[in-house]
């Protein structure tokens, strides 16, 4: 266990629980978080219901832990009020209770939303410059630029891990693309908080995908190795799913269908 207690935000959620179990593995102690409830607490866990949005709750919330994985928060499309509490304000918590607690790493569940408005076959890398696909994309990029902050000042460094698509299969044509099995996300987080010098590092979160639109040279000293792929689920997702319409949005960028929803 390379840490003694680690956060995990956002227990109650699709990755929260996928990754709970894994992430024992990770840590002597698993404190696991969301505003929402959760499972009771079992050997070697803690269970604290908080709101991201409440500064007092987070800085306690982080109090006596030496990392943190960041489930929590608005993870779809959704009007401002609700990203600005959960992913603005709850991001800037988080980071303030790190840096007054002394947490010196972070795994950030950022989004290929940041770069939802690339095109579907274009390849972007860590220093492609962000195009977010909505107010959540939008969200995640400040989260990043957070992120990079408080390593600049403070030294906190954070693996902010575009996740593509991390469902059980992927749904879609899209997702043949982004998607990424739960046993390499959890690969990935096990590589960024083991990795010894990690900085601030942009990752792209998918399996290894024969058709991808990401490209993580820039990453590699995190020592990431995809070990699944979507390329098994192909077959199948092309005789369920229509033939696309090339004029749709939806089927032009990266994003999908995030690039057509809310108010923008
Ligand atoms: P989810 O929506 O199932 O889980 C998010 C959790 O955050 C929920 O349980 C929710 O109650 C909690 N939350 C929201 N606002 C909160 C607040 N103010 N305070 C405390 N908790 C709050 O989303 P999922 O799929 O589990 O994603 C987890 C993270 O990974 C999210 O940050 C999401 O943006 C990111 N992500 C997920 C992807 C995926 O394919 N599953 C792709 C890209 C990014
Ligand atoms: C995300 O950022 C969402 O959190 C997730 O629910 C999926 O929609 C994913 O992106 C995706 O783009 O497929």
């Amino acid at each position: 266990a390379s840490h003694h207690t680690l956060l995990m935000t956002g227990a109650a959620g699709g990755l929260g629980q996928a990754m709970r179990q894994r992430l024992k593995a990770n840590c002597s102690v698993l404190r696991v978080s969301d505003v929402s409830p959760m499972a009771p607490a079992q050997a070697d866990e803690e269970v604290v219901q908080a709101d991201l949005a409440d500064a007092a709750a987070v800085n306690a919330l982080v109090a006596g832990c030496q990392a943190i994985v960041h489930f929590g928060g608005v993870s779809t499309e959704q009007p401002w009020a609700p990203i600005l509490q959960s992913n603005i304000m709850g991001a800037y918590n988080l980071y303030e209770a790190a840096r007054i607690h002394g947490v010196k790493r972070v795994v950030f569940a950022s989004s290929n939303h940041v770069m939802g408005f690339y095109r579907q076959g274009e390849v972007v890398d860590a220093l492609s410059p962000p195009r977010p696909d909505g107010l959540y994309g939008l969200s995640k990029a400040f989260g990043e630029d957070l992120a990079r902050l408080y390593f600049d000042r403070y030294g906190i460094e954070t693996a902010c891990v575009r996740i593509g698509s991390s469902f059980p299969e992927p749904k879609d044509r899209r997702m043949l693309a982004t998607w990424m099995s739960y046993d390499d996300l959890h690969r990935l987080i096990t590589a960024c908080l083991t990795t010894p010098v990690l900085g601030h590092s942009i990752i792209y979160g998918t399996s290894d995908n024969s058709v991808s639109w990401y490209d993580n040279r820039l990453a590699r000293h995190i020592g990431y190795r995809p070990q699944d792929s979507s390329d098994v689920f192909r077959d199948a997702v092309y005789a369920r799913t229509p033939e696309p319409d090339l004029n749709d949005p939806a089927v032009q960028f990266q994003g999908g269908g995030f690039v057509k929803i809310g108010p923008l």
